[in-house]
């Protein structure tokens, strides 16, 4: 399939979330899932689709409401995609902790439930801790499980600089060897030298390309 099918699936669904029939978009996706597989459908079709729908937010072309629909329908489509076992990839007997959270005041969600999406399908067994969470709680659950890779999602560059704390709190337990920081949301895509301004040892443009993000960062630790 090119390029332009997806598009024209991007726009069908943008349409069914403007018109708020949240069933309509979730069998859509789930019928293009069942062809092309989740991963496709999600990377291609729907995260697209939300970057549009937030751009049309962003312009107040688009209502609360509709970006509530939008929110629910991918909560949706991503537990569809965690309850099917047919496109775990052959990384998916790893089971290894890693720790993902929205920092302390950042409260924008999706990207961060995609991203735990891809990583649990690619074998990783995730701690989702949610919005609005601490350093020292992020790197405190992180020493509990051994996890050897944080998450990190921000979407506004003043919560971003609070990952520089998750940063300092590693680095005064003297984690840098054992344990990697993977950082990643909408502004690290328009401030590419942010990654390091926090701390981060690498990011991810997309959900789709988190588990290999963190498989680079796991082979970057000295065992
Ligand atoms: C939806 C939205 C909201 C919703 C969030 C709902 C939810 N449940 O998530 C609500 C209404 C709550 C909200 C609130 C606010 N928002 Co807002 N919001 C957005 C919007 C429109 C879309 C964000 C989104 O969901 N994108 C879709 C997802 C799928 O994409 P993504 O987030 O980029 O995630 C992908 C990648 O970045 C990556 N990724 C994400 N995290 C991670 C982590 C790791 C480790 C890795 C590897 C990869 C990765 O993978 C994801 C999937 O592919 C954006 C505009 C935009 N165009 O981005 C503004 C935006 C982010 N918001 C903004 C602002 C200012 C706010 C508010 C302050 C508004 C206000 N005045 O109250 C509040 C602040 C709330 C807070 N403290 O966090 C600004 C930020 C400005 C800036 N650059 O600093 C933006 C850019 C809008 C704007 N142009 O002004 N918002």
């Amino acid at each position: 399939m090119v390029d332009k099918d997806y598009r024209q699936y991007q726009s069908q669904l943008i349409g069914k979330i403007i018109d708020a029939e949240r069933a309509e978009a979730v069998a859509f996706i789930d019928a293009l899932a069942q062809e092309v597989g989740f991963p496709t459908a999600i990377s291609r079709v729907l995260d697209p689709a939300l970057i549009e729908i937030g751009e049309l937010w962003s312009r107040e072309k688009l209502s609360l409401a509709q970006g509530y629909v939008a929110a629910k329908i991918t909560e949706d489509v991503l537990l569809k995609a965690v309850e099917s076992t047919a496109w775990k990839t052959e990384t998916a007997h790893m089971h290894i902790p890693v720790v993902l959270a929205n920092i302390e005041d950042d409260f924008h969600s999706l990207g961060r439930k995609m991203v735990s999406t891809f990583l649990q399908l690619s074998g990783w067994d995730v701690c989702d801790m949610g919005n609005d969470i601490t350093a020292e709680e992020i790197v405190d659950k992180a020493v509990e499980l051994h996890a050897p890779i944080i998450g990190v999602s921000a979407m506004m560059y003043t919560s971003a600089l609070n990952i520089a704390k998750v940063r300092a709190e590693m680095d005064r337990r003297k984690l840098a060897n054992s344990m990697k920081l993977a950082v990643g949301g909408a502004i690290f895509k328009v401030r590419a030298s942010l990654v390091r301004e926090v701390g981060g040892d690498g990011t991810a443009v997309s959900a789709i390309e988190a588990p290999q993000l963190f498989a680079d960062l796991l082979h970057t630790i000295k065992r």
